[in-house]
């Protein structure tokens, strides 16, 4: 007993208040059932299959679940506690450290996929880190093959009440997506004018009205935790 002993007194954390990096890890499982990008839980076995993730924070609640195939990452936030779809500031991001390198800026190997709706319309886009922010490199109407809002009575998680919910399909190829990589999400409900994050009390900010992007609320890499997809 006395060397793991030794090893946990050696760690970091023991090392006095860390600035290190978050250690909280989501492990995924390959798909087994499709997907149909539609912004809801639209079958009965559509996300069983999926990691889960309960995200709670100030009153809100989102159930997370992720999962992948050969080509693509898969993405459900379903957001209980967002019970309107509001005309701005309703968004969720899923943000990729592909190279796992952290850091206190976002760099060129980290994106951030996100749907929003914004001024009475619904958008999804891609940013990109620059090594001082995020960059947009793209947004489009919400057409889009990779993201969809949702709003769901049916959900497993509430059938009640009427809420909303994200679905994201994001190509692991053209962005590099890594077996292990750092990974972080954001949803903001604007009626509430609050967010939940993953992983928890990791930094980002509460969205300000009047903010002209998104870019400024994201906790910095050292706070995002790790995805690893496991072998199927
Ligand atoms: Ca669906
Ligand atoms: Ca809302």
């Amino acid at each position: 007993m006395l060397l793991p002993l030794i090893i946990l007194m050696l760690t970091p954390s023991a090392l006095g208040p860390s600035f290190g990096t978050n250690e909280e890890v989501l492990v995924i499982s390959k798909a087994a059932n499709p997907v149909q990008i539609d912004g809801v839980w639209s079958t009965e076995t559509e996300w069983l299959d999926a990691s889960e993730t309960k995200i709670v924070a100030d009153g809100l609640t989102a159930y997370l679940r992720v999962k992948y195939d050969e080509r693509f990452l898969y993405i459900l936030i379903d957001f209980v506690s967002d019970q309107g779809l509001d005309r701005s500031r309703d968004l969720a991001v899923a943000c990729f450290d592909t190279k796992s390198d952290d850091g206190n800026v976002p760099l060129e190997d980290d994106y951030c996929f996100y749907a929003a709706t914004r001024t009475g319309r619904t958008t999804s886009g891609i940013m990109q880190g620059s090594g001082s922010g995020w960059v947009i490199i793209q947004d489009a109407k919400l057409v889009d093959r990779f993201a969809r809002i949702g709003y769901s009575h049916s959900s497993p998680y509430d059938d009640k009440n009427g809420h909303v919910s994200y679905e994201l399909k994001i190509p692991t190829g053209p962005y590099g997506l890594e077996e292990e990589m750092r990974f972080y999400l954001y949803v903001s409900d604007g009626y509430h004018n609050n967010f939940v994050e993953w992983p928890a009390n990791s930094g980002g900010k509460q969205f300000a009205i009047g903010s002209p992007t998104i870019k400024d609320v994201l906790a910095i890499p050292d706070g995002w935790g790790k995805l690893h997809l496991k072998p199927s």
